[in-house]
């Protein structure tokens, strides 16, 4: 192949991010081609001809080679433990050794679709001359992320997870089911497990939470109640996370670090009380981190969310997502019903009976508008 001056290669288009109107479909798109991303598909060219743009390049042009093959001789694979940046990840080899990478530029330029480029929880490709800092190369294909909408564009939080504990209060900030709903649908989308966790249990009698356990439950959620502080549920979160790989996510001040603290002791992850006068949390941890468990598996703690606001999805899509509509949408009268206004929704009349909860289809149509929660914040 060496004799090829010129050479081909076929780079995912990038689109202009200041189009609001078209973030519906970049949605659904960074999800399918996120799942194949580092493939050799990437340079063959075979995918969507709208999607993608031909770049001429120059034999010997070392990030044009790197994605179309890479020379395995001389690279190592890891996972990314931590990621700031395009310029400093933290990768992790199976031997235990890590490398503060960064990312070859012609990556960069594939993805910027995502906020992020690499993601903690990616197994790479990289290379390194001199066994402490190395340049990443190529990146897996991910078989799950769990993504957020920050602004116009997305970030990926976290990626190859199994599952994600939702960690909500049940005080202290005050419990949002509406915010829960959306990380449902968010782990629905990623094809990742959604587990409902309710920390804080110590400060509220238990009985006035059990409309909103019972709720999830019934759903075939996994629904945890814990305390951190009393150890209430942390032999059954210990249980859970035992030999997976589990992301934390949920609001600052939650007690994402104090569980993880608690599940293992030794941990030592930094946590910070809720702010006495404005009752929000401070955002103590800083970057999504991957950390392993004694009892096998990892853990990741990420920061809290300031606003989350989900992707913009299809209305056909979001329904998709609320699990207990399934039965449902078949009976609708119109193929296309939103189930919003519609004569001869089934969706509504399972709502006005009682057999869809009301808060979780408020949660619907407050995605469906588009509208995003409201996380008092800074
Ligand atoms: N009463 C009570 N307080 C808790 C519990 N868990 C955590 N806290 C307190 O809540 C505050 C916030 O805890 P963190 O663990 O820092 O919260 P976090 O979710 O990691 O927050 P960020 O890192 O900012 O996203 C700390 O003051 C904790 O001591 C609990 O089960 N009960
Ligand atoms: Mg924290
Ligand atoms: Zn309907």
């Amino acid at each position: 192949m060496a004799e090829d001056r010129n050479r081909k290669i076929r780079v995912r288009f990038h689109k202009n991010r200041g189009h609001r109107a078209r973030q519906v479909d970049l949605t659904r798109q960074s999800h399918d081609e996120l799942a194949d991303l580092p493939s050799d598909e990437r340079v063959s060219g075979k995918g969507s001809q709208s999607r993608h743009r031909t770049l001429i390049v120059k034999t010997g042009d070392t990030d044009a080679e790197s994605i179309r093959d890479v020379d395995m001789t001389d690279c190592q694979r890891g996972r990314v433990l931590w990621s700031v940046g395009a310029n400093h990840s933290c990768i992790q080899t199976a031997d235990g050794q890590t490398f503060d990478c960064s990312v070859r530029r012609v990556l960069r330029t594939m993805e910027r679709e995502t906020r992020n480029v690499i993601a903690a929880g990616d197994w790479v490709v990289f290379r390194s001359t001199d066994g402490a800092t190395g340049v990443i190369e190529r990146i897996e294909p991910r078989h799950s992320t769990l993504t957020r909408g920050v602004g116009r564009t997305s970030q990926i939080i976290v990626s190859n997870v199994d599952q994600a504990a939702i960690v909500a209060s049940a005080c202290d900030p005050p419990l949002k089911p509406a915010l829960i709903d959306r990380f449902l649908v968010s782990c629905e989308i990623g094809g990742v497990k959604g587990i409902v966790c309710i920390n804080k249990a110590d400060s509220i009698e238990p009985a006035h939470l059990q409309p909103i356990i019972g709720q999830y439950a019934q759903l075939g959620y996994e629904v945890v109640l814990t305390s951190a502080t009393r150890g209430d549920g942390i032999d059954r979160l210990r249980q859970l996370m035992n030999g997976k790989a589990t992301v934390l996510t949920g609001q600052s001040g939650v007690g994402k670090s104090s569980l993880l603290n608690v599940v293992q002791p030794g941990l030592g992850l930094r946590t910070a009380t809720v702010s006495a006068d404005t009752g929000k949390g401070r955002h103590t941890t800083r970057v999504a981190e991957l950390v392993p468990l004694a009892s096998g598996g990892w853990v990741v703690d990420t920061p809290g969310i300031r606003q989350f606001q989900l992707w913009a999805v299809e209305a056909a899509d979001v329904e998709a997502y609320f699990i207990e509509f399934r039965p449902f949408v078949a009976h609708c009268k119109f193929a296309n019903c939103t189930h919003t206004h519609e004569k001869g929704c089934a969706v509504l009349s399972a709502v006005s009976q009682g057999l869809i909860s009301a808060l979780r289809y408020e949660s619907y149509t407050r995605i469906l508008s588009g509208e995003a929660e409201r996380i008092e914040d800074e």
